[in-house]
């Protein structure tokens, strides 16, 4: 059994609800581009309020295999309006650059309190956010150099369906599926 320390507890505890809120983010996000008529968007939100959760459950694991019951708190209420599709992904990568800055705190509170279990833990997150900000960063300057035209929305659309799929491709290959 691993010995996570209340302090490590606590900052685990409040990471499931950064995660949680993640995942109502891109869930709310999805349901907003469901309105909007863009499918190819709410896909791509639909499939990040999954790994979010993911993201939620592995820390939910963690705690429950070092023998510490893992707390659900309470999650803030997430925005649900936007005033356009732009706007909406530059809202995605401060709230993705939000939750790499907790990440990057969580690992050095472990560093801090000599966790070498909990800092080994934390490498797989640091590494899935900097891939995370890197698709939504790819995605911001798509939408740029697509402009806003009178099909823009349209071309919106498409290019994030595609990178919807490289991304659902590239996590295959990962899996060995
Ligand atoms: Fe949990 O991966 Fe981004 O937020």
């Amino acid at each position: 059994m691993i010995d996570l320390s209340p302090k490590i507890q606590e900052a685990l505890n409040n990471q499931i609800a950064n995660e949680g809120f993640a995942s109502n983010f891109y869930l709310a996000l999805a349901y907003w581009c469901d309105d909007q008529a863009l499918e190819g968007c709410k896909k791509f939100f639909l499939r990040q309020a999954e790994e979010e959760r993911m993201h939620m459950m592995k820390i939910y694991e963690y705690m429950s295999e070092s023998g510490v019951h893992p707390k659900t708190s309470a999650i803030p209420q997430v925005p649900i309006e936007y005033s356009n599709i732009q706007e909406a992904f530059k809202k995605v990568f401060d709230q993705e650059r939000s939750v790499t800055q907790s990440i990057h705190n969580l690992l050095s509170l472990a560093m801090e309190e000599n966790d070498y279990n909990t800092q080994q833990f934390l490498q797989w997150y640091v590494d899935e956010q900097r891939e995370e900000e890197a698709v939504i960063r790819t995605i911001l300057d798509r939408i740029r150099i697509i402009g806003d035209g009178a099909q823009s929305l349209y071309y919106i659309d498409k290019e994030i369906e595609k990178i919807n799929m490289t991304v659902i491709a590239s996590a295959s290959n990962q899996n060995g599926e």
